[in-house]
């Protein structure tokens, strides 16, 4: 007899083993999108922490058109490369994109290890080296950790904090702010993997820029969303794809194919079929979730291993399960769903 037990919402069921996969996921039919994502009422309340990034420029496109969120606020952070250009390049983006939300300034160094960053994949200046034109959009004067918690205070049990750079700004905020954990509803982020790395073998580059401040989210007792390597990885695009992609016809879908561009390079170059839509992916998962796989599960952050220093350790695979499963680990997406979110949303720039 197999001791495989499926999990179910609402019930104490623990899943001993996960399901071996011998074809893609699929999603169930029908998809739901229309009805999720554009007619949602009431809208939620969203907090997007970023580091733009080509990825979170991409996922900032998405955002302008998924009318299911309230954006309250953008706040930057340095990761993919420096904050003052991480935070030129948001501002950038959001001129792009017509979205008037206010942009918040984070910081600019990870609390305790020294700073690493990815201009191999992002490009010298972010954004794969493409210039897009000086924004007229401001910086708002108050810093990110503040803003984000303001905006907790203002929607109570409400606020969803997707976070898709290094964690530093919500590691000062849980750190300044110790109701903070009570006043979010969840937290999705696009970090770690439930197996291997990116940027080391045990660590992806999110969590590993700035571990501390990882860890405090995952242990802060808010639910937290891991959309992680094992899911983001299988939302890629193949070159042709994103070919298609740039000759829809509108400014920001060129931007779009533009800006991957070096990313892609790179990818390939490491073996991979195409470019992994990591930011977007977890975008997409945040609006909707009926098109990825997921399991609850424990999730912490090693801080003091010297070859695993930034892992996301999950008893997900284990066998030895952790009394607290508060987290859910995003372990798989129906990439032909998730392309097609992507054209649809993205075809609505076309005006
Ligand atoms: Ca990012």
């Amino acid at each position: 007899m197999s001791d495989l037990t499926q999990h179910k919402a609402g019930n104490l069921d623990i899943l001993r083993k996960i399901p071996v996969r011998k074809t893609p996921f699929k999603a169930q039919a029908p998809d739901k999108f229309e009805s999720t994502c554009f007619s949602k009422q009431p809208k939620i309340p969203v907090w997007f922490d970023c580091d733009t990034g080509v990825d979170d420029a991409i996922a900032l496109l998405l955002l302008r058109h998924l009318t299911c969120f309230d954006l309250i606020g953008v706040s930057t952070v340095a990761g993919n490369v420096e904050l003052e250009k991480t935070t030129h390049n948001t501002l950038c983006v959001l001129e792009l994109t017509g979205d008037d939300v206010p942009v918040y300034r984070g910081a600019s160094q990870p609390l305790i290890r020294d700073q690493i960053m990815a201009p191999e994949v992002h490009g010298k200046n972010g954004l794969g080296d493409v210039e897009l034109p000086q924004p007229s959009k401001q910086l708002e004067a108050k810093n990110a950790w503040d803003a984000l918690y303001d905006a907790a205070l203002a929607h109570p049990g409400e606020l969803v904090l997707i976070a898709v750079g290094p964690m530093t700004n919500i590691g000062l905020a849980l750190a300044k702010y110790k109701n903070l954990p009570q006043l979010l509803k969840r937290i999705v982020i696009m970090g770690g993997a439930a197996k291997g790395g990116n940027t080391t073998p045990s660590a992806e580059f999110n969590i590993l820029v700035d571990p501390e401040a990882a860890d405090m989210l995952f242990n802060c007792g808010v639910p937290v969303a891991m959309c992680g390597l094992d899911m983001t990885l299988k939302a890629y695009l193949t070159p042709e794809e994103l070919d298609e992609l740039g000759n829809l016809g509108s400014p920001q879908a060129s931007f779009a194919r533009d800006c991957l561009q070096n990313a892609l390079r790179y990818s390939l170059s490491l073996g991979f079929g195409g470019i992994s839509l990591h930011d977007p992916a977890a975008i997409l998962y945040a609006a909707d979730e009926s098109i990825f796989e997921q399991y609850p599960a424990w999730v912490r952050v090693e801080t003091k291993g010297a070859i695993t220093y930034g892992k996301t350790v999950t008893d997900l695979y284990s066998d030895k399960k952790m009394p607290e499963r508060n987290h859910m680990v995003v372990t798989d997406v129906d990439r032909e769903a998730f392309k097609a979110r992507l054209f649809n949303l993205m075809k609505r720039y076309n005006g």
